[in-house]
């Protein structure tokens, strides 16, 4: 399989996040890719590295609000003027609440109010080198898909910064750039045939479903945490299948605390029935491993054992597959873990 891969990801030199209203340890660090690299380099018979090409700013623009993209290119830089920091966070959110009646808010024009007005929580830094890796996992995610556009049948783009978080309108949950939408929606608009993002990271990918809420080219199916306790708490529920002409095409497998290997495995059977009956061209999958029974920010109990038969269970389906990174915290476990996903989806 090739694996799409960037040292530019180290950019992203985040140190904090903000969780519970206490400064710690950023959980999505720089070691995290570092050791999925290093796993997948131990097998150069299974795995072939290529760099990533720079595809531009339009793949960005056609999911990504213009404004969002502009803000992240700049807000670091321009927020040092008022204030040199290392890492920028905001303080006072666009919460719908406080214009409830009165429409949306106008944009504000100091860099430090436009924070809460782009970014939806507390957890997702900026440092200076944000922007270019993100731009850099961007282009990851796209190089990734040009290789299965071109004939092979998968291919890996180790994404970091993640991105199924990120809305059109929005950056949170460690992401800025949403690389599975885009990628989905490049190869949707490159070839006019269905594309079904199936998502397996732990946390629901509130930015993928909510890129694709409406559209009934582009299928979202993900299994995770159940929104009542897990992040990001507001959206992921089952009653959430899509508007319009998307009727249908959202599916949310919610699964309760301390799911077992055998649940998760059933529920992703369930889950691959879905996309088999939408019929899709490609699988771009929203690969996260915090699923896995020692992560510190998941709550299940899959085993990385179990990782194997996954990607296995997913290639079953015969369609090509663009499997691009997005959680995963464990790091001792983490390298092994997107390994035999990988390895059982190039079996
Ligand atoms: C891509 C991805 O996996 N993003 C995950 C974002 C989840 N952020 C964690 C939220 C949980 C906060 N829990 C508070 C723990 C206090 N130590
Ligand atoms: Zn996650």
């Amino acid at each position: 399989m090739k694996v799409v891969a960037s040292a530019a990801h180290l950019r992203h030199a985040n140190g904090t996040e903000v969780a519970w209203g206490i400064p710690e340890g950023h959980w999505e660090a720089p070691v995290r890719a570092e050791v999925i690299d290093a796993a997948l380099r131990r097998h150069p018979d299974r795995f072939t590295f290529v760099p990533p090409t720079d595809h531009g700013r339009e793949p960005l623009d056609n999911v990504h609000d213009p404004g969002l993209v502009d803000f992240l290119a700049r807000a670091w830089r321009d927020f040092q003027s008022i204030k040199k920091q290392r890492e920028v966070f905001p303080d006072t959110f666009v919460h719908p609440s406080i214009r409830e009646g009165m429409g949306p808010a106008p944009l504000p024009s100091a860099v430090h109010a436009q924070l809460g007005y782009w970014c939806f929580e507390t957890m997702t830094p900026l440092v200076e080198g944000t922007y270019v890796a993100a731009r850099a996992a961007v282009d990851v995610a796209l190089t990734a898909a040009d290789l299965v556009l071109g004939g092979e049948r998968s291919a890996y783009g180790l994404c970091r910064p993640p991105g199924h978080h990120a809305p059109r309108s929005a950056y949170g949950g460690y992401c800025y750039f949403n690389n599975a939408a885009v990628s989905a929606q490049m190869i949707a608009s490159t070839t006019g045939t269905r594309v079904t993002v199936l998502d397996v990271d732990y946390h629901h990918g509130n930015g993928t479903q909510q890129i694709f809420y409406d559209r009934d080219d582009v299928q979202y199916v993900s299994l995770h945490g159940d929104p009542r306790n897990a992040y990001p708490y507001f959206i992921g529920h089952a009653e959430e299948t899509g508007t319009g002409r998307g009727l249908g095409s959202n599916v949310n497998l919610p699964l309760p605390r301390k799911t077992s290997d055998e649940d998760f495995t059933a529920t992703l059977v369930r889950a691959l029935e879905a996309v088999d009956a939408f019929d899709p061209s490609v699988i771009v999958v929203s690969l996260g491993v915090d699923t896995h029974e020692l992560d510190p920010l998941g709550d299940f109990r899959v085993t990385t054992e179990s990782y194997e038969t996954h990607g296995r269970l997913v290639a079953a389906l015969g369609r090509p597959l663009v499997i691009l990174q997005e959680g995963g915290y464990h790091v001792p476990s983490l390298g092994d873990n997107v390994c035999n996903w990988l390895t059982g989806a190039s079996a």
